[in-house]
């Protein structure tokens, strides 16, 4: 008898646009400005170095996505070797749980087409300032009562293979997230510290406290919980120093996040494009050329879909 063919999903990534209608798409420059941040909105991500409470899904969403995200924590799900990294525990300790995965784009459909969430782009275009591109995406989900931390860290101390620093990233709760059940924590204003060392980001939530300052230290004390209302959004500087608690509630909390860079971002691997620290996994761009192509696809240009009413939004610059 022959046996039935596996049951195998495409690598979503080689489609180069968005695919269905979960996320309907502006059809004229008028309607994109219906999701455009506030000139005070966008001041203060300058200010603070972060944004939070910006509406991003529906309800209808929310489930396709969680669905979604159901089938991929098993780690027999088909689709698995388009992840570019996959962390059933991230933290190695059963007791403290952390889901973490990049590049679901590629392996399921709604986390293919939220990249083309016009809710997100916007707001994206905004707060960089600039047409920008998909670099990755990451899944970060904890379960109820056993939930590990994410430990303090800067984004772009992971990112340095990708050069100038022109990075943003967006959060997206897909359930409440609270201080119970493990909301993220920003420092305000850390965004102006500099860069500073990359630290493992399960386990140890203070790891990077002996590359800081007296002062940084102090400024910990201003630290505020990022709470969100599934759906919501919350939009960081590549250097705003931030982290997540364990979670020991009833409550599981997950999240997807978005992370892009300004079009003409170039790859930074210093060694000749193979095994760049924390680019492993990574689809593949030489030293010197512009991160681009298939799996860094242009998420919006501005002059495209707003013509003449580029010049009316208020933009980070
Ligand atoms: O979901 C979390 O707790 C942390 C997310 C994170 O590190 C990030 O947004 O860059």
């Amino acid at each position: 008898m022959i046996e039935p063919a596996p049951n195998r999903v495409k690598d979503l990534g080689l489609l180069s646009q968005r695919d269905n209608e979960l996320f309907p798409y502006p059809s004229s420059p008028e309607e994109w400005m219906s999701f455009a941040l506030s000139v005070e909105q966008v001041a203060h991500f300058k200010e603070h170095g972060y944004l939070k409470g910006v509406r991003i899904l529906n309800d209808r969403q929310i489930g396709q996505l969680g669905e979604e995200l159901g089938e991929m924590v098993d780690p027999n799900h088909t689709g698995k070797e388009f992840f570019y990294e996959y962390h059933s525990n991230e933290s190695e300790n059963s007791e403290e749980v952390l889901f973490h995965a990049l590049g679901a784009w590629r392996v399921r459909p709604a986390f293919h087409d939220l990249l083309w969430n016009p809710a997100f782009l916007m707001p994206a275009y905004q707060l960089l300032g600039s047409d920008f591109r998909l670099f990755h995406d990451q899944l970060f989900s904890k379960p109820a009562k056993h939930g590990g931390v994410v430990a303090w860290h800067q984004d772009y101390s992971y990112w340095t293979w990708t050069t100038p620093m022109s990075h943003l990233t967006c959060w997206i709760g897909l359930d409440d997230a609270t201080t119970e059940n493990g909301c993220m924590y920003y420092v305000p204003g850390s965004h102006n510290w500099g860069l500073l060392d990359k630290k493992p980001i399960a386990g140890d939530m203070d790891a990077i406290r002996d590359s800081l300052t007296s002062e940084q230290v102090k400024q910990f004390d201003n630290k505020i919980p990022v709470e969100v209302k599934r759906g919501e959004a919350s939009f960081h500087h590549p250097l705003l120093m931030h982290g997540s608690y364990e979670n020991r509630s009833e409550r599981r909390r997950r999240a997807t996040l978005i992370n892009v860079f300004a079009d003409g971002v170039v790859s930074n691997r210093k060694d000749g494009g193979t095994h760049a620290p924390g680019a492993k996994g990574y689809p593949s761009i030489p030293a010197g050329e512009a991160m681009g192509g298939t799996y860094y696809p242009l998420l919006f240009e501005a002059q495209r879909e707003l013509r003449e009413l580029t010049s009316q939004l208020p933009l980070i610059n």
